[in-house]
């Protein structure tokens, strides 16, 4: 016979015997933290998990359906087959080799000396960068400057750390003609003086830009850097997409504006710079005045990365760094392949009466939906914003994945902007013709 305290027989009892009751009596006590309130929904989880569920054509999340290119595969080979300590802990803030070429190469295009040490922490993709910044630099009541569009983490993430975002949106100039550029979408100055408040603790900024693809101009950088600075605030500038633009579109990093490194976090992504999304490897680069206060979040939640992807990512830096600037580099030729797919894709959707706006950079294109007529009535989605609606329609009843753009923007400003959907064009060439034979047969079938 069981000899255990009285109490616990009873608690057995009461656990096995009645269950629906017990469960209700223990979950009855509120169980989530205040903080994750109202940020349960996630437009990845649910448009990737209805993509794998429809198996469609996939033009949705945000990742390459080819392979990295060789030489950063190779590198992982010989990573995992390097010995022991590949597979073993390395330095918490950064696999050493990693950060020191991160330093070297990133001191080049900033223009100043990057300590690996001090200047540096790698990070699991730029999602943990982000989040890292975020909880290191922003307490309750600060208020945060988010760009619109922005991507989507970033609120939740400023909420999180008890921030209140602040949105000032991109706006398309007025008398655009019918093919638009994501250079015509550009920020008044004025407006975005008016959201620096007292409180204003940091901008997030993110060139180029997911979902637009707009990539900002030095004179735009200046303009925000002046506010910057006059505010005393800092800049955290998401730039995971900094190799990829086009028709000669210079990418200029924020942080290297007079002023600006000591109060400038960027953030990148080996994921997006190799084509190897699922390595999850990333950085925050800036002073180690601010770095430092990242790090502590770092060694408190993660504490450390993968090596051998470090290692294989730092193999990459080390390449690139000898033939950076030439032809036989990878951040020459991704964009390269990639101008002829964002051409491709342009051409299809003009073709079938959507309105893409051209991106400067990066690797997705929106494009208007307000002239496709289609009825939409299926009545669990019926309360969801119109774009919802309409990739929802295009996943189930057409077979092909997009991302609706609302989900770009605040809830105080989503409404207006529920008739562009996102395409990621970083695809095989045969995923992006079966995604314009979807497209042409529903045209041709109206
Ligand atoms: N910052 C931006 C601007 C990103 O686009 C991403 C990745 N986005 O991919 C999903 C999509 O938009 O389809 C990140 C940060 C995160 O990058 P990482 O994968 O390195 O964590």
């Amino acid at each position: 016979m069981w000899k255990g305290p009285v109490v616990n027989r009873v608690s057995v009892l009461f656990r096995f015997l009645i269950p629906r009751f017990y469960d209700k009596a223990i979950m009855s006590r509120k169980l989530h933290a205040r903080r994750i309130e109202g940020i349960d929904k996630n437009i990845w989880v649910e448009f990737s998990q209805m993509a794998a569920d429809y198996k469609v054509v996939n033009l949705g999340q945000g990742f390459p359906d080819f392979s990295p290119p060789g030489f950063i595969q190779e590198a992982f080979c010989k990573a995992v087959n390097g010995g022991v300590p590949m597979h073993q802990y390395t330095r918490g803030f950064g696999h050493p080799p990693l950060v020191k070429i991160l330093a070297k190469f990133f001191s080049r295009v900033v223009g100043r000396e990057i300590d690996p040490m001090e200047d540096v922490l790698v990070t699991v993709g730029a999602y943990q960068a982000l989040f890292c910044t975020f909880q290191a630099l922003i307490d309750e009541g600060d208020e945060v400057i988010i760009v619109e569009p922005f991507f989507d983490c970033y609120q939740p993430m400023v909420m999180m750390a008890g921030g209140t975002p602040v949105y000032v949106p991109l706006k398309p100039r007025e008398g655009c003609g019918p093919t638009m550029s994501s250079a015509q979408w550009v920020l008044s100055p004025e407006e975005l003086a008016s959201k620096f408040t007292p409180r204003t603790k940091a901008i997030v900024i993110n060139s180029p830009n997911n979902p637009l693809g707009k990539v900002y101009l030095r004179e735009e950088l200046q303009m925000i850097a002046d506010l910057c600075i006059k505010h005393d605030i800092i800049c955290i500038s998401d730039e995971v997409y900094e190799w990829l633009t086009y028709d000669g579109t210079k990418h200029v990093k924020i942080a290297s504006l007079p002023g600006m490194w000591e109060r400038t976090v960027t953030i990148g992504s080996a994921g997006k710079t190799f084509s190897a999304t699922g390595w999850k490897v990333g950085w925050a680069i800036g002073s180690g005045r601010v770095v430092k206060h990242l790090k502590t979040v770092h060694q408190n939640s993660v504490y450390h990365c993968a090596t051998a992807a470090q290692e294989a990512v730092a193999v990459g830096f080390l390449k690139e760094y000898d033939v950076f600037g030439t032809e036989d580099s990878y951040f020459h030729q991704l964009p390269v392949g990639l101008h002829e797919k964002r051409l491709r894709l342009a051409n299809c959707l003009k073709s079938v009466g959507l309105k893409p706006i051209i991106p400067q950079g990066g690797y997705f294109m929106i494009a208007d939906i307000s002239d496709i007529k289609v009825n939409l009535t299926d009545p669990d989605t019926k309360d969801e914003p119109y774009d919802f609606r309409f990739v929802k329609w295009l996943i189930k009843e057409k077979g092909l994945a997009t991302i609706p753009v609302s989900a770009f923007f605040s809830p105080e400003h989503r409404e207006n902007f529920q008739k562009y959907i996102r395409f990621c064009f970083v695809k095989e060439d045969s995923t992006l013709k079966a995604a314009e034979d979807i497209l042409r047969q529903w045209s041709d079938s109206k």
